[in-house]
């Protein structure tokens, strides 16, 4: 086992890493750039290190200080969180050159699922359902045309190295396709540097429902169940939950068992996430994410299975720490992400946090590093902390969100915390009756949420 872990990454994910280290009796090691010396997680830490100034690029995208604060510290491992360098198949590589531990996946499993025409290639010769589609990427027009005919309009023009919604356009006929096609393409390759795009039958109303994984490496591999996460806007996830409204116990059995045999067959590493599409009762794989996810804790209060912990375990070479037989899903629970941002305009809101009070009591847990007196600094991701609440039914889960809700008090900024209130009451999300439009639409016909 490993006897000092590196934290790179910041915010409540270093505080949930450095909690799981501290369980195992691993030393801890925070990084931070100079906009969080006074962060929750540098303060926990048994050792911190300054890595640079607050732009990320210098600093937790700082991979040469990374390896320093390692050499400094003599950590044997480093967890990349989520975000960042979690998804760097040569980060992964460069700190196994120096022969320290990258807490996550294997080097060739996040190159190849970090290539969405590859994982894609992958899922389907591991058996899982994708979305139809081109084989590869698109050549040119022509052949655009042609996979468009087979396949049916509206297609999904989509990039090789884009995901999370980036670069895509849809295409509902022949006469939008060229266009679809120059402007994926450009897109993609300002923003990835790489313009290869795929193709893929576009479906109207789906929800996104993905499926966690856990592998040792060795070929064995576990599912933990799945996460809905169909309220999102601008590809941003807002509320997360498990189990599915929409699936039944012989779905769910289904596609999880689909995608344990093709974890093991993959001979996966750690933890993963296989992202779907599901429209009238079929799922369809859309990428797959190698990293642990902002809303893994939906699944560890269903599971109770410490999934950072397993990440860990696994990574220094030991099995999983249950058999398939030993999951078990057990209530409902749901997460919400509450940010820094107006509750309907969305504009960011950093600053100090003038009052932090986090509800309690059995069945919730608030993943933060806030508190009071804490400055929201302007440089990174808005998330203030995710309220995660748990209950035997999806129905006490509702009722103890909106009591925990209720009684959450963030002053000094502004928070999302008036927009879950609204969306707790409401008869289409208590009935589970959304898909991955409806947030969207919500907000545009709605107007502004009670604060
Ligand atoms: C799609 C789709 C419809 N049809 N693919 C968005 C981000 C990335 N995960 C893939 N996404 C989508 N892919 C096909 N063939 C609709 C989306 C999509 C979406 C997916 C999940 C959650 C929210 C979304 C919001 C807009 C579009």
């Amino acid at each position: 086992m490993f006897d000092k872990i590196l934290i790179a990454n910041r915010g409540e994910i270093a505080l949930r890493v450095l909690r799981a280290a501290k369980e195992l009796g691993i030393a801890t090691v925070a990084v931070h750039s100079t906009a969080d010396s006074d962060a929750m997680h540098v303060r926990l830490a048994d050792e911190s290190v300054c890595i640079g100034p607050p732009a990320a690029r210098d600093s937790y995208l700082n991979v040469p200080a990374l390896i320093a604060a390692c050499e400094i510290t003599g950590a044997d491992a480093v967890h990349p969180g989520y975000g960042f360098l979690s998804e760097n198949a040569r980060f992964a590589e460069v700190l196994g050159h120096h022969g320290i531990t990258f807490i996550g996946p294997k080097a060739e499993h996040i190159r190849i699922m970090g290539d969405k025409i590859e994982a894609k290639r992958t899922a389907r010769r591991l058996g899982i359902p994708c979305v139809p589609g081109s084989e590869g990427g698109i050549q040119d027009d022509d052949e655009a045309q042609r996979v468009a005919a087979e396949i049916g309009f509206p297609v999904l023009v989509k990039a090789a190295a884009g995901g999370g919604g980036r670069g895509m356009k849809v295409a509902r006929g022949p006469g939008d396709l060229a266009d679809a096609l120059a402007t994926a393409r450009a897109e993609a390759l300002a923003a990835f540097g790489d313009g290869a795009v795929y193709l893929e039958k576009y479906l109207e109303k789906p929800r996104h429902i993905e499926i966690q994984v856990l592998g040792d490496g060795r070929g064995n591999a576990v599912h933990l169940g799945e996460r809905d996460c169909s309220l999102q806007r601008r590809h941003q996830k807002v509320w997360e939950e498990g189990p599915s409204p929409a699936l039944n116990e012989t779905e769910r059995a289904a596609i999880g068992e689909t995608v344990s045999k093709a974890m093991q067959e993959l001979g996966y590493l750690g933890a993963g996430t296989v992202e779907f599409l599901y429209e009238d009762g079929r799922f369809y794989f859309i990428e797959m994410n190698t990293r642990i996810q902002v809303e893994h804790p939906v699944t560890e209060m269903i599971t109770g299975i410490d999934i950072v912990n397993e990440q860990i375990r696994l990574a220094a070479g030991l099995p999983l720490s249950v058999t398939q037989d030993e999951v078990a899903l057990s209530g409902h629970a749901v997460e919400c992400r509450i940010n820094a941002e107006h509750p309907t305009t969305f504009k960011p809101s950093p600053g100090l946090i003038t009052y932090f009070h986090p509800p309690g009591g059995l069945g919730v847990r608030v993943d933060s590093a806030a508190y009071q007196g804490y400055r929201i600094p302007p440089n990174y991701d808005s998330l203030v902390g995710k309220l995660i609440v748990h209950g035997r039914t999806r129905t006490e889960c509702l009722m103890r969100l909106r009591r925990a809700l209720d009684e959450f008090v963030v002053d000094g900024i502004e928070t999302t915390l008036p927009l879950f209130r609204t969306l707790v009451r409401n008869a289409d999300i208590h009935d589970g009756r959304y898909d991955i439009h409806w947030l969207e639409s919500f907000l545009a016909n709605e107007g502004p949420v009670p604060t």
